[in-house]
């Protein structure tokens, strides 16, 4: 039965139709849907399709806009049926989206399924310059900065963050932990980062392996 409000929902987003995007999001909180599944199987399918249609010149910016905002709202929503997990906390997460990129809706679905998981979350934000990252990590006496990006063109804020920790003779105090379609486990790597994570239960499963 998920599977077909599922397709629905997929459709709304595509067609960007708002309102019935919204009776569907009323459907699935009433049917208490697993919070998770849905944003995964429904609301991120459908936004990516309307990524690929961007990218395929079917739709332009201000649909990519709209397809945000519906998404964004829908989800924001569904993200309350998620239980928080009852473990006091496991450590404390300094997270943004690096400097050049404003794209949230990754990053803070990361950081809803964290702090449900026990983990401690400090947003800082989009177009984070690193010595934002570094700096709020210091004042927050965080455990972990976290970096999201979703534009290629910026991946190298990741790299960039990672030297200047170095720089400010800083790398051992924080773990870094990068995650955001843009990248990969292989560029994760290649930069130096402490773990990469595809998706938000990896983050956390990501954050916790890296103080076992
Ligand atoms: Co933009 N955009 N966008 N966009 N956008 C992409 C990323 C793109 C792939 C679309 C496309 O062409 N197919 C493309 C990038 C191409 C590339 O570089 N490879 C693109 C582009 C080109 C652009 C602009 C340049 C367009 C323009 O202006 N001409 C522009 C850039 C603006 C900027 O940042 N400077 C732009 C703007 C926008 C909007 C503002 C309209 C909007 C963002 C609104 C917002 O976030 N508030 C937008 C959107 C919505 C998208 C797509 C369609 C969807 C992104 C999204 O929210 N996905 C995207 C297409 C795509 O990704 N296929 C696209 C759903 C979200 C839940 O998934 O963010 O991947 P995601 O997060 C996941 C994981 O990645 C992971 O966990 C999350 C949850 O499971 N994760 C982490 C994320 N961060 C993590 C951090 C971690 C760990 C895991 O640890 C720290």
């Amino acid at each position: 039965m998920a599977e077909a409000l599922y397709a629905k929902i997929q459709k709304a987003i595509v067609e960007l139709d708002k309102e019935r995007l919204d009776k569907f999001t009323e459907e699935a909180i009433a049917t208490r849907v697993d919070p998770v599944d849905a944003i995964e199987k429904a609301y991120m399918v459908g936004i990516q399709r309307v990524g690929k249609m961007f990218e395929d010149g079917d739709y332009f910016l201000p649909e990519l806009i709209t397809g945000a905002q519906i998404v964004k709202e829908a989800v924001t929503e569904i993200e309350k049926l998620i239980p928080r997990d009852k473990v006091i906390l496991k450590s404390k997460m300094v997270i943004g989206t690096v400097a050049g990129d404003i794209h949230d809706i990754g990053k803070n679905l990361v950081i809803t399924w964290m702090s449900t998981q026990g983990f401690e979350m400090v947003d800082i934000g989009v177009d984070c310059p690193v010595d934002k990252f570094i700096d709020r990590a210091i004042e927050e006496d965080a455990d972990i900065i976290g970096a999201s990006c979703l534009l290629t063109m910026t991946a190298p804020e990741q790299m960039k963050l990672v030297e200047r920790m170095k720089e400010r003779g800083l790398r051992e105090r924080f773990k870094v932990l990068v995650g955001g379609a843009a990248i990969n486990k292989a560029w994760a790597d290649e930069i130096g980062a402490d773990g990469f994570a595809g998706d938000m239960r990896e983050a956390a499963e990501v954050a916790l392996s890296l103080f076992a």
